[in-house]
């Protein structure tokens, strides 16, 4: 084999490396690419369950030391229908099992008395839809979440945000078990999204 014979031999065998590893780097990139994309995503996921469980267990921290006698919701149309209530919206006491997006309380002050005057002023968590979104089970601001909202702490006049982005809020007294579930949502690439929820039980003081 001369020297130019080796040389062109040479060149082709370079040309056949390049044609077999440029696919597979580009096999390599795409999966780097790719799980790169799913890490970042995960972590996404993560950040949002992480921070709906911290607000359902903030909640649950809040309504603990609720008294039972003292839990009302808000009236809806199907409770004035029913002459539960004489208004929509009117504060009325808890149907046994039935879920609620608001609910109100008071909590015992600390002092050792249980009677009326140990317990707190009413405390209302409240969820209210975005201003961009209408109850119609539709996403209107077309962000990927559908009737999304906050849920909000309202004390003494104070409002504080408890949860914001949630698509549903959930309160539900059965006995004495007090059962609180956020829900939310993550668009993931290709406009899928991807759904959660956090679930908080609590037992209420019988009183
Ligand atoms: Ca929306
Ligand atoms: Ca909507």
């Amino acid at each position: 084999m001369n020297k130019s014979t080796q040389q062109g031999f040479t060149l082709l065998e370079v040309m056949i490396t390049l044609a077999l590893v440029i696919p597979s780097m580009a096999v390599i990139f795409m999966c780097t690419e790719r799980t790169s994309r799913n890490i970042v995503a995960d972590d996404n996921v993560a950040k949002i369950m992480e921070t709906l469980q911290r607000s359902a267990v903030r909640i649950g921290q809040i309504a603990r030391p609720g008294s039972l006698s003292s839990f009302r919701v808000k009236a809806n149309e199907d409770d004035v229908t029913n002459l539960m209530a004489s208004r929509v919206g009117d504060w009325m006491e808890p149907i046994d099992g039935q879920t609620r997006s608001t609910m109100q309380f008071r909590s015992a002050t600390g002092r050792l008395s249980m009677n009326a005057q140990g317990l707190t002023s009413p405390r209302s968590f409240v969820f209210v839809i975005d201003p961009e979104e209408q109850d119609n089970d539709r996403d209107d601001d077309e962000d990927g979440l559908v009737d999304e909202g906050k849920v909000l702490l309202e004390y003494d006049g104070n409002q504080v945000v408890m949860a914001s982005n949630v698509e549903n809020c959930e309160f539900n007294i059965t006995g004495r078990t007090l059962r609180i579930v956020l829900g939310a949502g993550l668009v993931r690439r290709g406009g899928t999204i991807q759904r959660f929820s956090s679930e908080e039980t609590l037992y209420l003081r019988n009183n």
